[in-house]
């Protein structure tokens, strides 16, 4: 309850932030892209909070709502602010809990804050996961559609934890799979692994859809990923998220 009623002020009193953890091209090195992450900076309960402390909460209480569209509004923002810089533009993941995604006004609340923040549609991605996907299989293509016909990027994350199979994969108008990083932590030692997600980039790669890693830790991993010829990664190996300004600056000095 204390939680509760601390979450209802939280918007109003700005302690929401995001922080910012990059994603990189395994070929060259080079930046491809931010996932936007969101914190709860409390005063009151003193500290940082973790969104898997908050979001549940927050989907119960309708919360999820204004605190969403603060998230994909400051996200697009962030990322339209480093276009105006000078830095070579680069999508933004924004995370969808599963009751934002069931929101009707979805689609149309997306078009009008990329319309006011300025942000070419190409550049902001949204992750979705394979639980919400499941949830209402017409629904959801729908809803995707809704979103690629607007030339968004759509992310399938935390891939190979759900339930959605192949077949339902085939219909989804997806780009990108993020391969979950517990298929990461132990490919090095596990040989089943390293065997999933061989297959699950050559499945990605046969449906035309990019691949990420995330959670890379360790070099020994990276050099895994590469062989494997997985697109990208994330992961603490190259940076945890970071604030606005510190990873405005890494964006800086890569280019
Ligand atoms: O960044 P961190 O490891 O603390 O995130 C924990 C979980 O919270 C992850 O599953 C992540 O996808 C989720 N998360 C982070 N930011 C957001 C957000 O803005 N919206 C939603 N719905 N989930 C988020
Ligand atoms: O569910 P989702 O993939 O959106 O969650 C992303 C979360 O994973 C981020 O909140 C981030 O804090 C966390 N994360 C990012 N990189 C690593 C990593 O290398 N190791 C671990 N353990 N967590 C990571
Ligand atoms: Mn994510
Ligand atoms: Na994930």
């Amino acid at each position: 309850l204390v939680l509760e009623n601390n979450l209802y002020k939280a918007l109003d009193s700005h302690e929401f932030l995001l922080h910012y953890q990059p994603q990189i091209n395994l070929e060259n090195g080079q930046i491809v892209g931010m996932e936007a992450l969101l914190r709860w900076q409390s005063q009151d309960l003193g500290g940082l909070v973790s969104p898997l402390q908050f979001i549940p909460l927050a989907e119960e209480t309708g919360l999820i709502s204004p605190i969403g569209e603060w998230v994909l509004r400051t996200a697009c923002a962030q990322n339209r602010a480093w276009q105006l810089a000078g830095l070579p533009p680069l999508p933004i993941a924004v995370n969808l809990s599963a009751r934002q995604f069931q929101n009707k006004n979805l689609a149309s609340t997306i078009h009008q804050i990329l319309k006011e923040t300025g942000l070419d549609s190409q550049y902001l991605e949204i992750e979705i996961t394979e639980s919400i996907a499941i949830q209402d299989m017409n629904f959801t293509i729908e809803v995707l559609h809704h979103l690629r016909n607007q030339n968004i990027q759509i992310a399938m994350d935390d891939f190979g934890t759900g339930y959605s199979s192949l077949g339902a994969l085939k219909h989804l108008p997806i780009n990108k799979l993020k391969i979950d990083r517990v298929f990461v932590r132990d490919l090095v030692r596990d040989s089943n692994d390293a065997a999933i997600i061989r297959a699950i980039v050559a499945l990605g790669h046969g449906l035309n859809l990019k691949v990420i890693a995330e959670g890379v830790e360790n070099l020994e991993q990276l050099q895994f990923l590469k062989a494997a010829k997985c697109d990208a990664m994330q992961g603490y190996l190259f940076s945890k998220p970071l604030s606005a300004e510190a990873a405005t600056r890494l964006y800086q000095c890569q280019y």
